[in-house]
């Protein structure tokens, strides 16, 4: 079986994603499962047809897309990805938007096919802070969710497929005065917990 794990490339002030730094530290097999790890552009336009190419190489058996979220505290997978482009901040070619929409006549939203609520409870279980979240905000994460999503729906195809968001790591603490961080061994070690419960998944 097949996962296809995605990070990003830095955005904004930051000098690395720690959804790219995580993945370079997981083994390139969890049990069963081969981990394919790959790093997207934080592009409104190129991100969800970049995750396409990938997906029509690689046909995973499941996908989770991971992004940084500056200021949380917590791991925290995301239950619904919105249809809209709604953001201050530019992508890393310039362009942002407001009060727009993803697809113009896409579904509002999509739920995450992710074992969400197991993930949380099995990284608490494992002291690892982690909570579900309700939004993945209107950047360039939600959009790769929504690209995700939109498009397992398109191809009829039933995976487990969503996206989770990441704190800080302890470089980026460290460079830019107090912010929440999380080690990024401890993100690993959740993110692995997250792994072994979608190859469950995908199995059955
Ligand atoms: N986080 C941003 C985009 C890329 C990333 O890692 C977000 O939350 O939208």
């Amino acid at each position: 079986m097949k996962i296809l794990l995605t990070g990003f490339e830095p955005f904004g002030e930051e000098k690395r994603n720690p959804s790219w730094e995580v993945l370079k530290l997981l083994p390139d097999t969890i049990g069963e499962a081969e981990l394919i790890k790959r790093c997207i552009p934080v592009e409104y336009q190129k991100c969800g047809d970049v995750l396409e190419e990938i997906f029509e190489k690689e046909k995973p058996d499941a996908v989770i897309c991971l992004g940084q979220a500056g200021g949380r505290t917590k791991i925290t997978p995301e239950f619904i990805a919105v249809n809209a482009m709604d953001a201050a901040g530019a992508d890393n070619v310039g362009t942002k938007y407001a009060g727009e929409r993803i697809i113009f006549d896409g579904s509002a939203a999509y739920e995450t096919t992710l074992p969400v609520r197991q993930m949380v409870e099995k990284m608490q279980e494992a002291s690892i802070p982690a909570g579900l979240s309700y939004t993945a905000g209107a950047y360039v994460c939600n959009n790769l969710m929504y690209r995700l999503l939109h498009m397992l729906d398109e191809k009829g195809l039933k995976i487990p497929a969503g996206f989770i968001h990441i704190p800080f790591d302890e470089k980026q603490a460290l460079a830019g005065g107090a912010r929440p961080f999380m080690p990024l061994n401890m993100m690993a070690e959740g993110i692995s917990i997250c792994i072994g419960l979608v190859a469950e998944k995908a199995q059955n």
